[in-house]
């Protein structure tokens, strides 16, 4: 019986160690903010990252023109769907808030179709906040011309602050 009292307590231990699937905190300066549908967490609202967590992130590369810049640049930096995936997302929306306050909503699918990046360097230059950076989401343009429409205009949000999975 004892025993079997401490078998449970064992496994209940287990099992909120996995629920609260605390991942390590930033050491740097925070740069983004993720909160919404996650099972993951490192903050009481969700996960915080720094660049240094930012570079562990599969990165990925996309050369293309937008509709700001007419000629093809190459950006990189984290895939978001490598993100999404470290952060536990479970919604099918992602809400991106930028430093201006701009709100743009994409639907996971797209991330995942389009291999959309979280762009963090422009031609090998680091992105800051004066510019586009420190986050600049990149659908392939180039490659997919479908896109070219306002909806993904639209979702071509540059100065990243927050994601909210929803
Ligand atoms: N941070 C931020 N990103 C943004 C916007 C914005 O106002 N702030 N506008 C969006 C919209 S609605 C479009 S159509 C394009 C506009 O880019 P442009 O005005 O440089 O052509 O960027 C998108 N990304
Ligand atoms: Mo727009």
């Amino acid at each position: 019986m004892r025993q079997a009292v401490f078998v449970s307590l064992m496994s209940m231990g287990l099992l909120f160690a996995n629920v609260v699937a605390a991942l390590p905190a930033p050491e740097g300066e925070p740069i983004l903010w993720v909160s919404g549908k996650i099972t993951e967490s490192n903050s009481p609202d969700g996960v915080e990252f720094d660049s240094k967590m930012i570079k562990q992130l599969e990165q990925g590369s996309i050369t293309t023109h937008n509709h700001v810049v007419a000629k093809a640049l190459e950006y990189k930096g984290p895939k978001l769907s490598a993100l999404l995936d470290y952060v536990g997302a479970k919604g099918s929306s992602l809400k991106v808030v930028a430093w201006d306050d701009y709100v743009a909503t994409i639907p996971i699918a797209d991330i995942r179709k389009y291999g959309v990046l979280l762009a963090t360097h422009e031609d090998g230059i680091k992105m800051t906040i004066d510019g586009k950076g420190p986050f600049f989401i990149i659908f392939p343009f180039a490659e997919y011309p479908e896109l070219d429409k306002d909806m993904y205009y639209a979702l071509s949000v540059w100065q990243v602050r927050d994601l909210i999975v929803e």
